[in-house]
């Protein structure tokens, strides 16, 4: 017997923290117990407003009662149902209720339970749909530097964050990267997309000369790149992104893991933009957070590649224990009907205006080099202290806890993007506290 097990205390807990700094959290740890609508509270009952939906998923706000409700009875009714070579009917049912409000004729639907898995899903549809149709020499992925695709091996090689893809990047072989489009010189400040740097994306057309066209099976963004810092694409980006695909064959797919379900004011980001990619991997808002979900739409066409074979052939040889889980579908089904019922999926179109004066109302404060928006985003990018990368962020991110706002920080970039419901007292509330935070942090 160890300690460990004798004298359990969270300082030497079991628990391997994800993500996290466990040795500096569990000396001082800052814990929720409780949660509803718009705030979290701390088990001694103190009320924190939730700044970033829980991690970016929350957006229909906390423990809603509809939803809650449908878990309970689902949970009672039917734990769990296999999803190979069986069904049940929710899952139909919800994968026709989400199709209905995709992009164009995105409306076929695979169910994963998480944004890492609904990343690797998007490539390896890519991947057997090349196949499908005799180009199986497409096997390469283009991510993007900055891009944050999740943590599986196919989700990390793509990912272009440095911390995450020193260690496990390197596995997964034929992966490139097109060039980032952050550039404060000449973008700093803006509102909404930046007017600067659409010309990045012929960043393909140089990957495309190198690697040649016909072995690129698919190239992989986020509309905004949100982990990575919030960056908002700069003006024509995406089209342009668009068109070299179409012009070389290679799927577009757009991770809207964080995106979709409202963030930018339509349901899923392409709407925002205009824009129709190949395949959209989505989870998060899909259950408004309360059970593990994803799922990756795709063009029409891609569905009936996979569908020419034998009929008692298996025509896509993948999926999860858990896709389609019983208790994810009848949340997310709830969590759809609180989203329409509250118009939801196009409040943060509304709020856009307001959100973004406040948030820019925080130019000129200590340190601040930067602030962006976007729908319901906001990031304030914070200068780095000499030789302490991260830390001026880790700081903010500790205060505003303790003045009772709950935000992400990404380094040394403050990520704001609250649940949708939010009301404009709030609005000043959350922006309120961190203008606090800012002002004291040296
Ligand atoms: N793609 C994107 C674009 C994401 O933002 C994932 C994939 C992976 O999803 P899962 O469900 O496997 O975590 C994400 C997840 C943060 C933060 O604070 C962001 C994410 C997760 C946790 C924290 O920026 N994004
Ligand atoms: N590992 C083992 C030994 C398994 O049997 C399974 C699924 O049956 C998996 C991994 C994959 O688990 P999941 O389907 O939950 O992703």
């Amino acid at each position: 017997m160890n300690d460990r097990a004798t004298v359990p205390t969270l300082e030497n807990s079991a628990f391997f923290m994800p993500f996290s700094m466990n040795r500096q959290f569990k000396k001082a740890p800052r814990l929720i117990a409780r949660a509803e609508g718009m705030h979290y509270y701390t088990p001694e009952g103190r009320k924190l407003i939730d700044g970033t939906s829980g991690l970016w998923c929350v957006n229909a706000g906390h423990c809603r009662e509809k939803i809650v409700k449908a878990v309970q009875k689902q949970v009672a009714e039917l734990d769990f149902a296999p999803a190979f070579q069986m069904g049940h009917p929710l899952a139909f049912e919800f994968a026709d209720r989400i199709a209905a409000l995709a992009p164009g004729d995105l409306k076929r639907v695979f169910f994963t339970n998480s944004g890492s898995e609904s990343v690797d899903t998007a490539l390896k549809l890519a991947l057997a749909y090349h196949r499908a149709r005799g180009e199986g020499h497409r096997m390469r992925l283009i991510g993007r530097e900055r891009g944050y695709h999740g943590v599986n091996f196919g989700g990390t090689a793509v990912g272009g964050v440095v911390g995450n893809r020193k260690i496990f990047g390197a596995l997964v072989t034929g992966v490139d990267h097109i060039r980032h489009t952050h550039d404060l010189e000449k973008n700093a400040f803006s509102r909404g997309q930046p007017k600067h740097g659409a010309e990045l994306a012929d960043d393909l057309e140089r990957l495309c000369a190198l690697h040649d066209a016909s072995t690129i099976a698919a190239v992989i963004v986020e509309p905004v790149a949100c982990s990575g810092g919030v960056l908002v694409p700069p003006v024509g980006y995406l089209e342009r992104l668009r068109a070299i695909c179409d012009k070389h064959g290679i799927l577009l797919i757009f991770d809207e893991v964080i995106t979709a379900w409202g963030r930018l004011g339509k349901p899923f980001g392409a709407q925002h933009f205009g824009v129709l990619p190949d395949l959209i991997a989505t989870a998060k808002g899909i259950t408004n957070g309360t059970v593990p979900m994803g799922a990756v739409f795709m063009r029409e066409r891609i569905y009936q590649a996979f569908m020419t074979g034998p009929e008692n052939a298996i025509e896509m040889p993948h999926g999860y224990t858990y896709s389609s889980h019983p208790l994810a579908c009848a949340a997310g089904l709830a969590t759809m009907q609180v989203y329409e019922e509250e118009g939801l999926l196009t409040r943060a179109a509304e709020l856009w205006p307001y959100w973004e004066e406040q948030a820019h109302a925080l130019k000129g404060l200590p340190n601040v080099i930067d602030i962006r928006n976007i729908g319901l985003i906001a990031a304030i990018e914070l200068a780095p202290r000499a030789g302490a990368p991260g830390m001026r962020g880790l700081d903010a991110h500790t205060k505003a806890f303790e003045k009772g706002a709950y935000i992400r920080v990404a380094g040394d970039i403050i990520a704001l993007a609250p649940p949708l419901i939010i009301r404009k007292e709030e609005i000043d509330q959350l922006f309120e506290i961190v203008r606090g935070v800012l002002k004291t942090t040296n």
